[in-house]
């Protein structure tokens, strides 16, 4: 910074910074009862039958979707509830965050 003297970082902000997004995947496997992929999306990510049949659908036709998009921290406490709730009903289901 100049040519002698040393420069310290000043830059500051008005406005605070958006948090950055995270979309939840949820991931086909061959053995996790579709029942049971219903049953997470509704508790998990609030969806009614309709909406979580049809990502469930999606995610066993295509092998993975978007069960919704969050804070980090809250993508992240969704992720691990999930994999919780699967490895408790012993399913091999597998959940994970992908930057949105
Ligand atoms: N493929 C599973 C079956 O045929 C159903 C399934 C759907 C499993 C979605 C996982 O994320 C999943 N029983």
């Amino acid at each position: 910074n100049g040519d002698d003297q040393v420069g310290i970082a000043t830059k500051t902000r008005t406005r605070p910074k958006k948090p950055s997004m995270f979309k939840v995947l949820m991931l086909n496997d061959d053995y996790t009862p579709m029942e049971f992929v219903v049953m997470v999306l509704k508790r998990f990510f609030n969806m009614d039958l309709e909406q979580a049949t049809r990502v469930m659908l999606h995610v066993h036709q295509k092998g993975v979707g978007v069960c919704g998009i969050f804070p980090y921290e809250i993508a992240e406490t969704k992720v691990n509830q999930v994999m919780d709730f699967a490895r408790q009903n012993q399913h091999p289901l597998q959940c994970t965050l992908e930057k949105a």
